[in-house]
């Protein structure tokens, strides 16, 4: 039997974050085995907010090179960049054409970046989550694992496909998101209402997956947290919380076990702990990215060849939504 699609991404607009890594790359590396996955490093998205051009071409290497050092095996999954494969543009036009502005309108991750950007509004920025829809769609998928803020622009991407479905017949497969319950979302450690995120300005509310040691313990030591006193799991301690999420990812140990642990210790022990799961947990995936940076052409040779079997499965998509649609054949 065939295995089921399963396609996901990353943006290359900054250094990864540990909320990257438990939101979304640690859960690629378990669906490999069992999907046909297409992860993609989706540079054409990175570029809806300004980019220097030699950080993105540097961080699209990197995106790919922690892909791989996380446990990606370009034997399993099809590893590619998206602006390999032309036809992600294509059919972002296409089903531009069947987007309504309202619905685009109301796109949370737009509006907070919107707000983030007002000098520069751009209109790719407005039609992110199509280009989004696009790239799901090309490949048939089934499945999208993505981080709970994505879970919107999955449901737009959804809704357009069954438009294009009932408007030209049956063309795409309707796909469903994957979120895990748990570490769906890791918080800003300088304010844990908002999501961590590579992009903030302020460089303590994130840790990023190459973070050194030393600079994981000060950035954990600094992350706000209450007066409370107490290492308990609920939202009064937002900040207890979301570390207790991280200790949970990399240590392994329940929840429950955390805060029997910590029982009468402060938070003093407890950030020094989750700065050591942190750093341990990332030892490994930095060992390995700082071996692959040194082999280009290793790089240059899986990023080719994801994109050539990447091409094959989109193009024959596009063919036929360009049929539906009555373009005349080339
Ligand atoms: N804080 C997070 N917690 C859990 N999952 C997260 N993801 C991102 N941040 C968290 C998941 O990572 C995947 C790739 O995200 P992306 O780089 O394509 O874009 P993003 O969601 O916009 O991530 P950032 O870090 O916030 O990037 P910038 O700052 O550039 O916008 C997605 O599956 C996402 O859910």
């Amino acid at each position: 039997m065939e295995k089921k699609v399963v396609f996901s991404g990353v943006q290359p607009s900054g250094g990864l974050t540990i909320g990257n890594y438990i939101g979304a790359i640690k859960n690629f590396v378990d669906l490999q085995e069992k999907y046909n996955c297409y992860y993609c490093i989706v540079d054409l998205h990175a570029i809806t907010v300004p980019q220097i051009p030699k950080d993105l071409r540097k961080n699209t290497l990197e995106v790919l090179a922690i892909y791989l050092a996380s446990g990606l095996d370009p034997e399993k999954c099809t590893l590619f960049i998206q602006s390999h494969v032309d036809a992600h543009v294509e059919l972002t036009w296409v089903l531009n054409s069947i987007s309504y502005m309202g619905q685009l309108n109301r796109m949370t991750q737009f509006k907070e970046k919107s707000k983030k950007s007002e000098e520069n509004l751009n209109a790719a920025l407005f039609t992110y989550p199509v280009l989004m829809a696009a790239d799901i769609l090309l490949y048939q998928t089934e499945f999208v694992p993505v981080g709970e803020d994505q879970k919107q622009h999955l449901e737009l991407a959804r809704d357009l496909a069954e438009r294009f479905n009932n408007r030209y017949s049956e063309t795409f497969k309707i796909p469903e998101p994957l979120i895990q319950k748990f570490g769906a979302r890791i918080m800003s450690l300088q304010n844990p209402e908002n999501k961590m995120s590579k992009s903030d300005e302020n460089e303590n509310s994130y840790i990023l997956i190459l973070d050194k040691p030393d600079v994981i313990r000060r950035k954990i030591k600094r992350a706000v947290t209450d007066s409370i006193g107490e290492v308990k799991y609920n939202d009064e301690q937002l900040g207890i919380k979301n570390l207790m999420n991280i200790y949970s990812v990399f240590s392994g140990d329940s929840i429950d076990v955390i805060e029997n642990r910590y029982e009468g210790l402060g938070y003093g022990k407890f950030k020094e702990d989750v700065a050591e799961v942190v750093i341990s947990g990332l030892a490994p995936i930095q060992k390995r990215y700082d071996d692959l940076m040194k082999n280009k052409d290793y790089l240059e040779k899986v990023y080719r060849q994801g994109a050539e079997k990447a091409n094959y499965a989109a193009i024959k998509t596009l063919r036929k939504v360009y049929r539906k649609v009555g373009f005349i054949q080339r």
